[in-house]
């Protein structure tokens, strides 16, 4: 009995410490002999991932990142094999730059889908993503985003029609949750470019379950890849995913593929939509992009357009209304550049100066990829990057948040100046903004993005005064949470009707 019993303890000692001595002698490896012992960043993130993944759940990464950069310099290790980058250099080094004749792929961390199902266009298998992006191709070009041009008038003008209807039956105001109504918009654009028909969300002034659903897949999978580091654990720490999390990433699928049933369903009609793009590249390339396939990118493009740019335009927003200088300089930009609302379409204001400075800086102060572009690992041979070898392996990222907010790369960060997109600050580093990716993954949707963001907001200031609701305080934007997206709270504005 005694000699059962102390097998026991000497099982279960086992258990506990052989696990416990491999931490703490890779945790010593990572801190002493590890090849990227050398870069700076806190000791407890270069033993352990354990610190970074604490942080990204916290919903306070990319502010944490912010602080790293400040106190560490330029480039930090912030886990045994991870650097990320606030320099200029980077974006070239890891995004564009082959080395050794190989470009840097994709973490796998970040989009490892189950062997044998379809990659998706975010996908990090190159060959598939190349095929995917050659079939996307045809719904982004500048002929096809100028047919989307009407489309997104379309809902632009909806929108502003039924924030006035709201406002005449408030004595000329109407106080309402601006976050909303950008995703209201932008998912109705992008639903009706991607299968020929919105969500009704604008109509309705309701958000479709889809909105909140893809808001909150960013979190799902900021999960997900957290948990895939700690392979092969990651078998079990699955199940730590909440039900319910999983039930909405299950319930987007589902939508989508009744939508894209529904889409296919009506081919024979002419769209200009992604799903015409992608039976146009299957006719003529002899190629077969399958059900399954489309189903698989659909998913990801229906946020990957519509989240990010409401986003934008909820930090640009944002920042106007805390800046009165500014907003009135937009203002009169705008008023005095078309006699009637009429006038206002995708190609007349897209030469508006400081409306492009304006959506410019309010993104730069809350990039929509706050925390992106996804980590990319170096290949076999290694690299040079910002001028230091890079082992291979290393994942390296810029995370834009922390980079468009460096004093190392702006002079006064923290305040929203437009001007300095126009006339520049002297020592302004403009080269390391580049909200929308550069290389191979730059978006798709970059020029979509553009049209959607000036005219909204060239319709919405020609048409109404706008400020923040009484009594509500504007958040600062920055100060809200991210997983890979943006948390956005509330933003109550005051809309009046002019004249
Ligand atoms: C202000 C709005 C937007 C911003 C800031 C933005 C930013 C980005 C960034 C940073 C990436 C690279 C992600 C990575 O590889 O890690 C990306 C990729 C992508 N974006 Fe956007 N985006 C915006 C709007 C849109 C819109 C309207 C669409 C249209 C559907 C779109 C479609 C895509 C696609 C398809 C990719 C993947 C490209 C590839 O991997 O080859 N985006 N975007
Ligand atoms: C979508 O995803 C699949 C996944 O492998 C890919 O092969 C296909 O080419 C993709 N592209 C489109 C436009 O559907
Ligand atoms: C502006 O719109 C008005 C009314 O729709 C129209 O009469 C006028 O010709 C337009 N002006 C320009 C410059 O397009
Ligand atoms: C605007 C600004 O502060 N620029 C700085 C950018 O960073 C370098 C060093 O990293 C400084 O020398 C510049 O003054």
């Amino acid at each position: 009995m005694l000699h059962l019993l102390s097998l026991g303890i000497y099982y279960a000692a086992i258990c506990i410490v052989l696990p416990l001595l491999y931490f703490l002698i890779a945790a010593l490896y990572n801190l002493t002999l590890h090849p990227l012992r050398s870069y700076p960043g806190p000791k407890l993130w270069a033993a352990t991932r354990l610190f970074w993944a604490r942080s990204l759940q916290s919903g306070y990464y990319h502010q944490k990142l912010h602080s790293l950069h400040q106190e560490y310099g330029p480039v930090v290790r912030i886990a045994p094999n991870e650097l990320v980058y606030i320099d200029a250099q980077a974006w070239r080094d890891i995004y564009v730059t082959r080395h050794g004749g190989h470009h840097m792929e994709k973490n796998t961390v970040w989009g490892k889908s189950p062997p044998g199902t379809p990659q998706s266009i975010v996908s990090t298998e190159e060959d598939a993503h190349l095929r995917n992006r050659r079939a996307l191709t045809g719904a982004f070009s500048e002929h096809a985003v100028s047919e989307h041009g009407g489309v997104v008038e379309g809902y632009v003008d909806l929108m502003v029609r039924k924030l006035s209807e709201m406002a005449v039956g408030g004595n000329g105001e109407a106080v309402v949750d601006m976050v909303d109504w950008f995703n209201f918009l932008t998912f109705d654009i992008s639903g009706h470019l991607s299968f020929g028909e919105g969500f009704g969300s604008v109509e309705n002034g309701k958000a479709h379950p889809w909105v909140e659903i893809s808001c909150s897949f960013g979190k799902g999978l900021a999960m997900v890849a957290t948990i895939n580091f700690f392979s092969p654990l990651d078998k079990l720490l699955r199940y730590a995913i909440p039900a319910k999390m999983l039930e909405k990433m299950e319930y987007h699928k589902e939508l989508v593929r009744a939508k894209l049933q529904q889409r296919l369903s009506m081919d024979g009609e002419k769209k200009h939509d992604y799903v015409a793009s992608i039976l146009e590249y299957n006719k003529e390339k002899g190629d077969k992009i399958s059900y399954e396939e489309m189903r698989v990118n659909m998913t990801v493009l229906i946020f990957a357009g519509a989240e990010t740019t409401s986003s934008a335009l909820a930090a640009i927003l944002n920042q106007l209304i805390k800046n009165p200088v500014a907003l009135q300089k937009l203002e009169s930009e705008i008023r005095s550049a078309f006699q009637h609302e009429s006038n206002i379409t995708i190609a007349s204001v897209a030469h508006l100066e400081y409306l492009n400075a304006v959506i410019e800086e309010g993104i730069r102060m809350g990039p929509p990829a706050a925390i992106g572009p996804l980590p990319r690992v170096v290949p076999l041979g290694g690299a040079e990057i910002c001028g230091q070898w890079v082992p291979a392996g290393t994942h390296v990222s810029i995370n834009q948040y922390p980079a468009f907010r460096s004093p190392t790369n702006f002079t006064r960060p923290d305040e929203f100046v437009p001007e300095r997109f126009i006339e520049g600050f002297q020592g302004d580093k403009l080269d390391v903004f580049e909200p929308f990716l550069v290389g191979r993954h730059k978006c798709l949707g970059q020029k979509l993005a553009w049209a959607e963001m000036r005219i909204t907001l060239a319709r919405l200031l020609y048409s109404f005064d706008v400020r923040p609701a009484g009594g509500y305080e504007v958040p600062d934007y920055g100060g809200q949470e991210t997983y890979i997206f943006w948390e956005k709270k509330p933003l109550m504005i005051s809309l009046h009707l002019r004249n």
